[in-house]
């Protein structure tokens, strides 16, 4: 399968996250990329195709925010990655404020994201390879393609990062396949973390129509969104299906959620399938709590190919490096048919 990938996503990469009250190493390593490229090694990197797509989902003042982040960390006499500690959750509003803490604060919703020398070289670069990928569709014809977006970006809404995840790629290219006339699209997201962030872009949006299969956010980060009850809103009410599962699911219980999914985004109408793909579903992901097997994925992915739908397959999480190449090069077989 067609795939892109650019070596400066590379230099993302931030020192430490904090884990349940310590600081350990970030979990989303720039590793995670170089294993799946072991496993997928015909990507290529992708052309820039600008900042007019970036800007058709998220806002121009949250991009400059993220442009320049690190560097008024370090103007502001800082040394290491950029993280926020002051959260405006009741009236979130534009105030210009030029303190650094404050932006990190009005643009994030979580102190997991830290802004690192990297960061937007990273996150541009991981959004370009999903747009590469889609436009690989139009221009070639073929029905699949492969982003290997890394930094992820399903938690990233139109003007906040959070969860690892700083642009949208699934978003990203999701509206630009409605730009170019390939909707209606829907979205499926299959990474073990609800995908809050693109939830959030289209949630009153009727066009675009976003199933997410996820552990019940009851118990698991984000917490705050991707309950059964969340279906829409105003316009897009019903565009909306959170599908979420208990931890330590299995195979049985993860494809019935897909059947039910699939049926939902077949029976709307869909022309086009962008998958937010997440290995960390897997049973030995070190921080998450599913079960699933390498082989799992690639009947996954068979379920998915039997939609009939052209499919863009975002990369999200996953966590278990030395698994991580094997478990994606089986979802994409599944895929494609083997
Ligand atoms: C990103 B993706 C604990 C902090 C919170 C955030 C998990 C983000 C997952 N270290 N962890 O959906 O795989
Ligand atoms: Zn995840």
């Amino acid at each position: 399968m067609k795939g892109f990938f650019d070596p400066r996503q590379l230099g993302h990469a931030p020192a430490r996250e904090l884990h349940n009250g310590d600081w350990v190493a970030y979990a989303e390593s720039p590793d995670r990329a170089l294993a799946i490229q072991r496993a997928a090694p015909d990507l290529e990197p992708p052309r820039d195709f600008g900042m007019a797509p970036l800007l058709a989902v998220h806002s121009q003042g949250y991009l400059d925010f993220l442009a320049g982040a690190h560097d008024a960390w370090l103007a502001a006499g800082r040394s290491g990655d950029a993280i926020g500690y002051a959260f405006p959750i009741v009236r979130r509003r534009p105030l210009a404020l030029d303190r650094i803490d404050a932006a990190l604060g009005a643009y994030s919703y979580d102190a997991g994201t830290p802004v690192a020398a990297g960061t937007w070289d990273g996150a541009y670069w991981s959004a370009q390879c999903a747009l590469a990928a889609l436009d690989w569709m139009v221009t070639s014809g073929d029905t699949r393609a492969f982003a290997l977006c890394r930094p992820p970006g399903h938690h990233a809404g139109a003007d906040y990062m959070g969860g690892y995840c700083y642009l949208n790629n699934a978003a990203i290219a999701a509206r630009e396949a409605q730009r170019r006339g390939l909707g209606p699209v829907a979205v499926l997201d299959i990474d073990y973390h609800h995908g809050n962030g693109t939830q959030d872009i289209f949630y009153r949006d009727p066009d675009v129509f976003f199933c997410s299969i996820h552990a019940d956010p009851r118990s698991d980060y984000p917490f705050y969104w991707g309950h059964a009850d969340e279906t829409g809103e105003d316009a897009g009410t019903g565009t909306t299906l959170n599908l979420p599962l208990p931890r330590g699911s299995g195979l049985a219980g993860f494809a019935a959620a897909l059947d039910t999914g699939l049926a939902a985004i077949a029976g709307w109408g869909a022309r086009l399938l962008v998958v937010s793909f997440g290995a960390d579903t897997f049973e030995g992901d070190p921080i998450s709590h599913f079960k699933l097997r390498q082989a799992d994925y690639t009947q996954l992915g068979a379920t998915i190919a039997v939609l009939g739908l052209p499919v863009l397959v975002i990369m999200e999480g996953g966590y278990a490096v030395d698994a991580l190449g094997d478990n994606v090069a089986a979802f994409l077989d599944g895929l494609d048919g083997a």
